[in-house]
């Protein structure tokens, strides 16, 4: 049987997949089950309410939304759910993601996105930010984190000159 999925990992369009993929292989390497789906605020907006609201009682723990332009689905999906909610903003062709940006982060108070980065930095760290939300539960998750973090560090010490290949 599949695992119970912890993380959803949603996106407004399949065109945000290749951001949003970094969040994905940065959770596969964790170890973090997710699961993921093209959820649109604009197009869908049914689909978004039904999955926000039933989020929880699916199981899910933590929600990252990635989406660009016009960015309204991670604020939707956190006024519909009490789930920790990580956004991520796409970068756009038009704007460079500074729209998507101001669309997740400008949150009004009561209603918080975790909003991180433009692009694919933060889709990583969405990934890893809720591997370090899930951590205070899941030792499994707690102890591959710590492993990613030195395995990082070990990297940086063995190539000090920057020069090199
Ligand atoms: C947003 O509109 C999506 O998140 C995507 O970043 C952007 C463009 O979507 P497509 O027109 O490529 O489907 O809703």
């Amino acid at each position: 049987m599949a695992q119970q999925a912890q993380v959803g990992l949603i996106m407004g369009s399949k065109s945000d997949w290749p951001t949003m993929e970094h969040a994905a292989s940065v959770m596969d390497e964790l170890g973090v089950a997710y699961e993921r789906r093209v959820v649109s605020a604009h197009r869908t907006p049914d689909l978004l309410s039904d999955y926000a609201r039933e989020a929880r009682d699916r199981g899910l723990q933590v929600i990252i939304a990635g989406a660009g332009g016009a960015a309204h689905l991670p604020g939707m999906v956190a006024a519909h759910t009490t789930l920790p909610v990580l956004g991520v903003p796409v970068e756009s062709r038009a704007l460079s993601g500074l729209d998507s940006l101001y669309s997740i982060v400008q949150m009004p108070g009561g209603v918080p996105v975790g909003t991180l980065a433009i692009g694919k930095a933060g889709a990583r760290n969405a990934g890893l930010m809720a591997a370090q939300i899930l951590s205070l539960s899941d030792a499994g998750v707690a102890q591959a984190l710590k492993a990613f973090r030195e395995k990082q560090t070990q990297a940086v010490l063995n190539s000090p000159d920057p020069a090199a290949d």
